[in-house]
């Protein structure tokens, strides 16, 4: 992948590249998705069980990216999303107890069961949220990195937004605050394809959410989103010249969702065939095969991983079942009027 700044050559496609990936990362971040998978499996039962209010989005299908980028960043790094997150704050060292316990409203959970899906924190692992209003997040995203900078820390930020927050006005504000103050943040558009029942293809104008960069201008690639090995190797090179060079990136991946926006869309604007294609690129399948080949040795591992995953998610069910509800007598903690 080239990269490339401002009176730069900025970069139209993304070259073939080296992908190989350590067989043991490659197995980590293969469990790694068997959690993300299960965690909302899991999930989807206990909302259709109305043991979890409000809305649930599900990452399903799009696994392959909240792994892979978030396996190329470092522990100094910030993390900062949307509404589509679970897999995410998994990704970065949250829970399936604490996760699944603030999908149930739990004392419990990550955010006291006060956030609930879409707003799962975790800042001791600088996962800084869980962002609903679409597009908002991204300027908070550059004043995330400007504070980086600021302090000399070195740390880079990852903002994950979606391809229908690209024609949000905070969207552009937040580019151009970090191309103006070159700032260290990797604006990662998780492109799945639709924004609730729109197609990209009616609301963007052009195929490759990462155009936007060119306004700025700053670096920008759109790159396959299915293969965790690729992801991986392409969020590193951006983490790593962010890093290095103190510049953002418009980063996009293709990728799609199983199912539909939330629990309530039955998904009918698109066809069943259009769907079973894409799942024919499933992340994890591909990362299994790909272990199957490529570390024949690390390939015999599965059944015992599944297991332990399996383990783990039900354990993280019934801990949110047995958790408390939040005390009715805490219920403005953590809020704050403005006078
Ligand atoms: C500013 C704003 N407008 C509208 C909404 C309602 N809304 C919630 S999700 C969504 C679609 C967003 O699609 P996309 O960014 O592609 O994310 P995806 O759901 O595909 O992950 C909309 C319009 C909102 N939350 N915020």
């Amino acid at each position: 992948m080239a990269v490339a700044h401002a009176n730069n050559e900025i970069n139209t496609q993304i070259r073939p590249m080296d992908r190989t990936m350590d067989g043991e990362l490659l197995l980590k971040l293969y469990r790694q998705m068997m959690v993300m998978r299960r965690f909302e499996e899991e999930a989807a039962k206990a909302y259709t069980e109305r043991k979890i209010g409000g809305f649930l989005h599900l990452y399903i299908g799009q696994e392959a990216l909240g792994a892979g980028v978030i396996a190329a960043t470092q522990p100094q790094d910030y993390i900062i999303s949307a509404y589509r997150i679970h897999a995410q704050y998994l990704a970065r060292g949250g829970t399936p107890r604490a996760g699944m316990a603030e999908l149930f409203g739990k004392e419990t959970g990550c955010a006291k069961g006060r956030g609930g899906s879409m707003h799962f924190y975790n800042t001791a692992q600088r996962f800084m949220g869980g962002w609903g209003i679409v597009g908002a997040h991204v300027p908070i995203a550059a004043g995330m990195a400007y504070a980086s900078k600021y302090k000399n820390e070195d740390a880079v930020t990852i903002c994950f937004l979606c391809e229908g927050a690209v024609n949000i006005g905070p969207f552009h504000e937040g580019l151009c605050l970090a191309a103006l103050w070159r700032l260290p943040v990797i604006f990662v558009i998780e492109n799945n394809g639709y924004a609730m029942g729109t197609p990209a293809k009616r609301a963007l104008v052009t195929e490759d959410a990462s155009i936007r960069a060119l306004g700025y201008p700053m670096a920008r690639a759109t790159v396959d989103g299915w293969d965790v090995t690729t992801v991986y190797a392409t969020a590193k090179e951006a983490i790593d010249r962010a890093r290095k060079e103190s510049l953002p990136m418009l980063l996009e991946y293709k990728t799609y969702r199983y199912r539909g926006h939330s629990m309530a869309d039955p998904g009918k604007y698109r066809t069943k065939e259009e769907l079973e294609d894409w799942k024919k690129r499933d992340p994890i399948e591909l990362a299994k095969r790909r272990l199957i080949n490529e570390y024949p040795a690390l390939g015999t591992q599965f059944d015992s991983i599944d297991a332990e995953v399996e383990a783990e998610i039900q354990d993280a069910v019934q801990f949110a079942e047995n958790s408390p509800e939040p005390d009715p007598s805490t219920l403005t903690d953590y809020t704050y009027i403005v006078d």
